[in-house]
């Protein structure tokens, strides 16, 4: 290997040696090239501790440097120095304006780093470190410039030009027109953005709650224009919201959000110019299913919830990029869980968090919330960072009150207005508001790993006292043995003999108590019975929690706990433990026998018509795959999926009747609406088509390929679909598959929906299926989102076909990573995840899995994203 790419460390940082005032953006699209020149007022940053330091810039290696500067003054090779991703000039003035043409090639970029081509329009993606592939530029969140920007290009091609701020001025020449921007609040180059294209766009006003006008706009190709309604809706929503719960209003006279096809994450909240994946921003009925129209709700608010919580304030550097996303990722669940059903918010969120974030971990990859080091900061927008780092925020939330914690947010934005700051700061002015002292609550930012949380408790009749005795242990990750003791809010009620929840400290029903010792006795007074206890209400804390509940105690639980979430996580537990004695079963040659008391939970809580039925449908989910995995010692792909499938049969086969009332009864109604009664409605009444079809029975089948056949929108349409396309009716199976490219190929995002479908097939062959869709016209290893929707649905999803035990799957990814590690490192990077887990399998998986980490290891010139995660891995 070359040399070997460095680590940095959060302990080496240093404040800018200079600052920019100004930017001057100009950009000459062609063809074959972009030219893109700019003017920076540069001076030397008084906080620096050095009179002498160099001025370093950043510029990617792509990067043909044309012309370089100073006052007027044309510098010359022997001027600077050139290495890696540096441009050092020794000496420059106190205080100067440094001129910069470099040639840079979007048509070549397939990254999707810097400025490239999605479809065929212009678009950028800046963060974390995508500046530097435009210019030359200390790319780093800490030095905040106010940017002018103009784009010039061919006008019949590319008749939309945007950019950040303001559109202030425009021409035209030759064919070829230019418009400029001006951006009046400061930013990072992270958050630059510039856009040009053959665009549509529909319009809203909307007026502040301080009586400012503003235009909102969202643009996709012509196509797409009569899906935008709901991400326009959403985002009134969600600025309405802010105003409401945050006291934030908007700042800038235009809002604008670009859709585009080519994306390697969801979306990005550039100022005044978020860019959009097309799947978190297009929503139709007849395209978007029910949970797609909530994602577009959630990601359209969360990217303007960061104009507040990451704009306005934002980080000092990346090691402290939960400071904006913890944070945001909190502010969007609120909002999503303010709109929508708050307990079905919160078990969703805490599903992906102990399925996924958990499973992170406690893997190779584990990092504090804050990390300490990096090789490549985008590895680091992960699980940990997002939704870790939001349930942190949420502990203080919970840990303050709600009003509290609304004096510390409005003392984290009034302070820090205009500036780059760190968790710290977030956590110092949530303090100085309260009045509480957060030193131990902070190792949440610094310590890795997920603490378990031992419980048990003991009643005397005589004294009336109730007693809880906790012990925390937080595991050894990677990067650190030793651990300190948390502070750990935790919410719990206590449920008499009839369920009914009995007063707590000062009457209450739920009470949040505060663990910080390794080990801690909470004691409660004049509790007239031996009580039921519901532990860590809500999800108070991202622990693992273990009680010895009783199968009963469980089963009373999902009938009786008054908070909702807890009593989905009742049957969550029994269903587990119900799966994992099955599994046992399995191992030992028994024959499978399913436990009647999960039989009984299930038809008590299908026939109770006074529960909301979405509420129903997670109470019926059994736990997936992917969790069973992640709670395995050592996972048993095959069991797991058996012992999960026997399950379902076997409630299929003994709620057949129930299953089948409900799902009629549930028949849609009226015009299809994506409003939280239908999609409650859609989703049990799926679920049940679900259970139906796994008996294998023409009769279920048929009702499927109705249901597919007759509805009027792509929620109801995709789940036949997959049910038919899965079950063992081969012939049907590949009819609707056909039916439905035939229906949906001109619409890119239905077809990738169309491939993650066959690419979570469990029946076997899988691998040959997929390495057939990937020569399909549907398919483009430059897409991301196809790149997800086949292959990372089939390696992270489909276990058993994947962990087949010839290594066949293992091998077919080391492949896809070669290749997209030259096309796309961070796309690349992320595919690498279910390698990454080796250690959780058996040997001879474990020997397969690390022999291609090494072929991959071995495999040339890695990017750094790629090789990060490899080595740890590995190491
Ligand atoms: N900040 C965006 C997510 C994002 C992060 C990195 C990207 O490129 C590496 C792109 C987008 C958000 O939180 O929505
Ligand atoms: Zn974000």
């Amino acid at each position: 290997m070359a040399e070997q790419p460095q680590a940095i460390y959060l302990k080496d940082y240093q404040v800018p040696a200079y600052l920019i005032d100004t930017t001057e953006l100009r950009f000459e699209l062609a063809d074959d090239q972009t030219l893109v020149h700019s003017r920076l007022k540069v001076r030397r940053n008084p906080e620096a501790t050095s009179a002498q330091a160099p001025l370093e810039l950043h510029g990617h290696e792509s990067l043909e440097l044309c012309r370089l500067a100073i006052d007027g003054r044309e510098l010359d090779a022997a001027d600077y120095h050139r290495e890696g991703e540096l441009l050092t000039l020794a000496r420059v003035p106190e205080r100067f304006e440094l001129s910069c043409t470099t040639r840079i090639h979007p048509q070549t970029n397939t990254a999707l780093e810097g400025l490239y081509l999605s479809g065929g329009m212009y678009c950028t993606q800046c963060e974390a470190e995508g500046f530097r592939r435009i210019t030359f530029y200390m790319d780093r969140p800490d030095v905040m410039s106010v940017f002018t920007t103009t784009v010039e290009a061919d006008q019949a091609r590319f008749p939309v030009l945007l950019s950040n701020g303001n559109p202030v001025a425009s021409g035209e020449k030759e064919g070829r027109h230019w418009v400029t921007w001006e951006d009046p609040f400061p930013k990072p180059a992270y958050l630059f953005a510039l856009v040009a294209g053959d665009l549509q766009h529909i319009e809203r006003p909307y007026k502040t709650m301080s009586g400012r006008d503003v235009s909102l706009r969202i643009f996709a190709e012509p196509k797409d224009l009569d899906k935008l309604d709901h991400a326009m809706d959403s985002l009134i929503n969600a600025m309405r919201w802010d105003e409401e719960v945050y006291g934030r209003e908007y700042d800038l006279d235009i809002y604008m959000i670009v859709a585009v096809d080519f994306f390697n994450m969801g979306a990005m909240e550039n100022k005044g110019l978020n860019i959009f994946n097309t799947s978190c921003v297009l929503a139709s009925p007849q395209t978007t299913t029910d949970a797609a129209y909530l994602r577009v709700e959630g990601v359209v608010a969360h990217e303007y919830f960061h104009n507040w919580s990451g704009n306005r304030v934002t980080c000092r550097d990346w090691f402290q990029l939960s400071l904006k996303e913890g944070f945001t990722v909190f502010r969007d669940a609120e909002f999503s869980a303010d709109i929508n059903s708050r307990t079905v918010k919160r078990i969703e969120d805490v599903t992906l968090l102990r399925t996924a974030q958990f499973a992170e971990d406690s893997g190779p990859m584990a990092h504090p919330v804050r990390p300490a080091s990096y090789i490549e900061i985008s590895n680091f927008y992960t699980l940990t960072v997002y939704e870790k780092g939001a349930e942190v925020v949420r502990m203080l939330h919970t840990l303050l009150g709600a009003e509290l914690f609304r004096r510390g947010s409005d003392l984290y934005f009034e302070r820090h207005d205009g500036q780059a700051v760190t968790t710290d700061d977030f956590v110092c002015a949530m303090e100085a508001a309260s009045g509480r002292d957060l030193t131990q609550f902070r190792r949440w930012y610094s310590q890795a790993g997920t603490p378990t949380l031992r419980m048990a408790d003991d009643y005397d009749a005589a004294t009336q006292q109730y007693r809880l005795h906790v012990e925390q242990q937080l595991p050894q990750t990677p990067d650190q043995v030793e651990k300190l003791p948390l502070h750990i809010p935790l919410a719990l009620g206590l449920l008499d003999a009839s369920g009914a929840d009995l007063a707590l400290a000062e009457g209450a029903t739920t009470q949040v108590l505060e663990l910080t010792e390794q080990r801690q006795t909470f004691v409660f007074e004049q509790i007239p019975v031996h009580p039921v206890p519901s532990l860590l209400r809500g999800f108070s804390a991202p622990v693992r929690l273990q009680y010895p509940y009783s199968r009963d105690a469980l089963v009373f639980l999902m009938s009786h706990d008054s908070d909702g979430f807890n009593r989905w996580d009742a049957g969550q537990r029994l269903a587990v433990e119900v799966i994992q004695g099955l599994m046992a079963q399995y191992r030992q040659g028994e024959a499978l026998q399913l436990d009647g008391a999960l039989v009984d939970a299930y038809a008590a809580v299908l026939d109770d018509e006074s529960l909301d039925p979405a509420m129903v449908a997670k109470v019926l989910s059994l736990p997936s795959e992917a969790y069973l995995s992640e709670l395995a010692d050592c996972i048993d792909v095959e069991a797991i999926h058996l012992a999960r499938q026997f399950a379902r049969t076997e409630l299929a086969r003994l709620l057949e009747a129930p299953l089948q009332r409900r799902y009629e009864a549930l028949a849609p109604t009226g015009v299809y609406a994506p409003d939280a009664d239908q999609v409650a409605r859609r989703s049990l009444r799926n679920l049940c088509l679900s259970y139906l079809v796994a008996l294998e029975a023409p009769a279920h089948l048929a009702r499927a390929r109705a249901q597919y056949d007759s509805c009027d929108n792509m929620t109801e349409r995709q789940a036949a679909l997959s049910l038919i396309a899965h079950s063992g009716f081969e012939t049907d199976a590949a009819a609707v598959l056909e039916d439905f490219y035939q229906r949906y190929q001109s619409e890119t995002l239905v077809v990738n929906q169309w491939l993650a479908v066959q690419a979570c097939d469990p029946k076997p062959g899988a691998l040959t299926r997929i390495k057939a869709l990937m020569q399909h016209a549907a398919f483009d290893l430059r897409n991301p989102n196809k790149v997800r929707s086949l292959i990372s649905t089939f390696c992270g999803i489909n276990a058993v076909n994947f962990h087949d035990g010839s290594g066949a799957g293992y091998a077919f990814l080391a492949d896809r990573i070669i290749e997209m590690n030259r096309l796309n490192p961070q796309v690349a990077s992320r595919l690498l995840t279910p390698l990454t887990r080796w250690r959780k399998y058996d040997a001879a998986r474990q020997a397969l899995m690390q022999a291609q980490l090494r072929r991959i290891l071995d495999s040339g010139e890695l990017s750094r994203d790629v090789y990060e995660v490899v080595s740890k891995s590995l190491g």
